[in-house]
Order: C-alpha cells, then structure tokens, then sequence
C-alpha cells in the first residue's frame, strides 16, 4: 500500500512537473491554474470577438495565420460561443491593463475591460502556444496546441518602460519598429526614445532645420573607450523626419506602447549648439557636433532667446507625441559656463538665485510651466531635484535610488532606473569575453533582484514609485545587433520585475521559462546574449 503510494506520488509529481513545463510565460502572470488537457487550434477553430477588441484579435488572427498558412477571418460576436473558438470577451470589473485567460478543451477565452487588457491576453496566449508560432513564415506540420489552464493577470505597476538612445548611434525606423514589438511582447508599456544628444539631434523639427540639417551629423567617432585619442575619422549621422515619427507613434499606439520622447536641456545640448550657437553661453564660438562620449561642457545659456526656441521645439514634439510625459533631460549639466557668464551671474541676481544650481532649477521650472500650460506631465533625470524641484516634475532615478526616494518624499512621481540594477549598456559577462561595453557589471540575476520600491519609504510614500525602465545607452553599441544583444535577455528581467508580484517571482524558475522564451527570441531574430546559460 504504502509502495503504490509513493509511486502514485512519483507520477503526480512528474505529470505535475510535466503540466508546469508547458508554462513558461514571461513576465510570469499573477495567478496561473494549470489544467491537464489541451486546446488545439486547428482548421475549424474560429477567432470570434467583442467589436471592441476586434483589431486586437486580428492581430493574434494574422499571426496564427502566418505560421499556420490559413487566411481566416475574425467574426464579430459580442455573445453566443461558437464550438472550437478563441474568443475576446468584455469584462467591465477588471482593471485597465488586466485580463483572464481560461484555456479549456473546447476554446480559449480572454476577458479584458480595455483592448490594452485584451492585447495582453494575446501575447499571454502567443506564449502558450509553441514558440514556432513566433516564427515569419508558415511552419509546416505545426500542432498549434495550448495547455489548458486558468489566468488572471495584472501588472504591479503602472509604467513599465524601456528606454533607447538614437543619439549616439542611430537606428532606422524598422529596428524602433522591432524594439516597439519586442516591449510589447513583455507586456512594456513605455517606450523612452531618447532624441537629443551631444553626439547627434535626431528628430526633424520644421522651425529650426538646421537641427537636423547640421546637428544630426558629426564629422567622426571616438574609437574604443574614452581616453583613447583615437577617431574613426567616418562622418556619421541620421535623424527621423516627422512623418517617420508620425508612423513610428502610430505604430506603438496599435501595440499599445506610449513613447515618451526626450528632448535633452539644458546640458547634452552640444549638437543643437552646433546647428545654433547663438543659444549657447559664447555665441562666437565654434560649437562641433560631439565626437567623443561622455560629458560636454557646452550647455544653453538660460537667455529668453533660449526658451523660446525650446517652447516651439517642445511645441512640435507635442504635436507628434500625444502621450502625457514629455522628458526633458536636465542630466549632467556642468556648471562651468554659467559661472563664467556674466549674463548667468545677473540673471543669478536679478532672480535671487544663490548658486548655479538653482540656475539649473530656475531653467527646469520654466519649462515645468510650459509643458504643465500645454495639458503636459515633465519627466527628468534625478539632476532636477538641484536647486529645488519643479512643482509638477516626475523624477527619474538614475544615480541609484536617493533621488527617487527624496522624490517620493516629497510627493512626486517617481520612474526607478538606477545604474546598478537598470542600465542594460553595462557588461553582462566577464568584460574579457564580452564585446566592448562602457563599463560595468550588471548580471541577468542582479537585473532580476531589483526590488523598485525602496525600504526607506512609508507604504504610502511607495504610492508615487510609478514603475520602473530599462536604459538602453549606446555609446558602445554601434549596430541594432549589439543593441540587442545587450538590451536581451536582461530586459526579460526588467519586464517581469514590473509586472509580476514578488510572490510569484523566483529567479531559478525564471531562468528555466527564459530557456524557452529565448526561442521566441530566436524566431523573432533577436540577437540575444548567450551568457546567462553558463553563468554558474
Ligand atoms: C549617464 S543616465 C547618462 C548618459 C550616458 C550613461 C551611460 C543619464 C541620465 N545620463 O548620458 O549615456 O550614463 O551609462
């Protein structure tokens, strides 16, 4: 008796196991039943949905006819169950970014509030699927199967956000598109196009052409680290016309991705100098588009001159993004100009300000006002805490967590993106086996360690840490393959630290779905780091 007992729970044990297996999501939802039994997809099953949700269940329709070779069409039903179907369902008492997901034997039911939710449903259900179904062509004898199972999911928090620099390097419209697909595919909701830098202006802005017309090229590129001397001597350049932004945002928006742009003030401003130096603390001087990393010296000079031409540009911005952040940098701005500009030290005095940082606040909180007129929310980086906060600000967090947690304290929103745990341009590996990166060290499981909401701060004061952002820099990352080999599959990390509650997260169970969610990788030909399978 006691034999057949163990043997019994040996084959439990091991169906168990076997059930689990089939479940490898990414991030990991809320809540997951496991169920014995499939759903299969096949010739009969139909894609019947709720008019709402109709452009959503196409896009899970197109996809399912991609790999299995079929041309079906999605049918409207807002009730009634069709026999083999998967069906989209509104369910007004979820929340706005939550669905369920209940795969039974006979068809798959998603239930969401908003399309968001619904759509999160599909890429649950795409990832319950065999990882083929990834794939850019049919795949001949697929068996199109889905484990049975119960899921109710939502997200921890509300912005869940990766950020990529176009400023050091640039990258064409098609590899956005792709990085847009791949935040969607982890259930992102953000992406931080950052689109000034000293090295480069990449967005067409009508009213100053000579932005992108002078701005957007330099005439060569430090070679190797910083310090080294040496320049490839190779002009580079690229920028996004307005009607590539345009398509770009529309885009996102079908895969329910905000963009939030970044327009860098008032320092990382070398290349918008260089296109109108009059903006600048000398005027007469011979301002270069940036050709090495790091941080420059020429920075705004705060004239009314300045602020005007920062209102139209961020006037144009608006008009291209329709979301309600826009970033303004305010990052690593040196001091040392302003304090020898006599202009500076009168406004300084003129305005009572005691120090160049306040200067720096002084500068922010103008634009603060501007964007807050135009219906707006600012973001910047925890550098706009100097000097004294602008009232409306949301802070980003880079320099670790202090500026966040001062922020929060303070009743501010607040994005976590600290260097130690959030900064995918650091080496993920052993830098000698590694390809160049800016320095460093940040593990797959350090990444997924991170715990956004600090200990410092009352369950209250948690309340304003919005969420969390991966930063995508790329001094270091010439082409879109580097980019991804560096964003993935840290960014898998990122992804489910924003999503999944902290009970459900566990990084050895992570790393065994992370096995197989990088063949959905490798059929959507990313060209993720290898490194995390022979880390001890
Ligand atoms: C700091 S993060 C910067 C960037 C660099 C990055 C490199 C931040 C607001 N500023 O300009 O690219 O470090 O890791």
């Amino acid at each position: 008796m006691k034999k057949l007992f163990i043997c019994l729970s040996l084959l439990i044990g091991s169906l168990a196991t076997f059930a689990q297996n089939q479940y490898n999501i990414i991030p990991i939802p809320q809540k997951l039943i496991p169920q014995s039994g499939e759903f299969v997809i096949g010739k009969s099953t139909s894609v019947v949905s709720a008019t709402e949700f109709k452009d959503v269940a196409n896009f899970l329709n197109e996809q399912l006819n991609v790999v299995s070779g079929s041309s079906k069409k999605v049918s409207i039903k807002e009730k009634g169950l069709a026999s083999s179907s998967i069906q989209f369902v509104k369910n007004e008492s979820l929340g706005d970014e939550a669905y369920t997901l209940k795969a039974s034997s006979k068809q798959v039911v998603i239930s969401a509030k908003t399309a968001k939710g619904a759509f999160y449903g599909v890429q649950t259900l795409l990832q319950l699927l065999p990882t083929q179904v990834f794939s850019e062509s049919k795949v001949e004898g697929l068996k199109l199967s889905v484990p049975n199972c119960t899921i109710e999911d939502a997200p921890r928090y509300v912005y869940r956000g990766l950020h990529l620099d176009v400023g050091r390097h640039f990258f064409p419209v098609s590899f956005v598109k792709k990085f847009i697909d791949l935040i969607a595919l982890h259930k992102f909701n953000t992406f931080h196009w950052h689109l000034t830098e000293d090295q480069g202006w990449r967005i067409e802005i009508k009213k100053y052409p000579k932005l992108t017309e002078i701005g957007s090229i330099r005439k060569e590129t430090l070679v190797g680290h910083y310090g080294t001397g040496k320049y490839d001597g190779k002009p580079y350049g690229g920028f996004y016309t307005q009607d590539e932004v345009k398509d770009v945002v529309a885009y996102a928006k079908k895969k329910f991705v905000t963009i939030v742009p970044e327009i860098e003030m008032p320092g990382h401003a070398q290349a918008a100098l260089a296109a109108y130096p009059e903006l600048g603390c000398n005027p007469d001087k011979i301002y270069e588009v940036y050709t090495t990393w790091g941080v420059s010296e020429d920075v705004f000079a705060p004239r009314e001159e300045t602020f005007t031409f920062l209102e139209n540009v961020l006037t144009e911005v608006m008009e291209l993004f329709p979301g309600q952040y826009i970033h303004i940098g305010g990052d690593e701005c040196p001091k040392t100009q302003w304090k020898s500009s006599r202009f500076c030290q009168n406004l300084m005095k003129r305005e009572g300000l005691k120090d160049e940082h306040e200067l720096q606040s002084y500068f922010i909180r103008r634009i603060d006002k501007f964007i807050t007129s135009k219906g707006r929310k600012m973001i910047g980086w925890d550098e706009i805490l100097e000097g004294g906060l602008s009232p409306n600000a949301t802070v980003m967090s880079w320099r670790g967590e202090e500026g966040g947690i001062a922020a929060a304290k303070e009743g501010h929103d607040v994005i976590m993106t600290p260097g130690s745990h959030l900064y995918l341009d650091h080496y993920q590996a052993d830098p000698k086996t590694e390809p160049l990166a800016i320095g460093g060290f940040l593990t797959l499981e350090k990444v997924y360690s991170y715990e956004p909401a600090p200990k410092e701060l009352t369950t209250d004061q948690k309340k304003f840490i919005l969420g969390l952002q991966g930063n995508v820099w790329t001094e270091y990352m010439e082409t879109t393959d580097k980019v991804e080999y560096m964003t993935f599959p840290r960014a898998c990390a990122v992804a489910e630290v924003a999503w999944s509650p902290v009970s459900t997260r566990n990084y050895t169970d992570f790393t065994k779905r992370l096995k197989v969610h990088i063949e959905r990788l490798g059929n959507l030909k990313v060209n993720y780091a290898k490194s995390f399978l022979s880390a001890k």
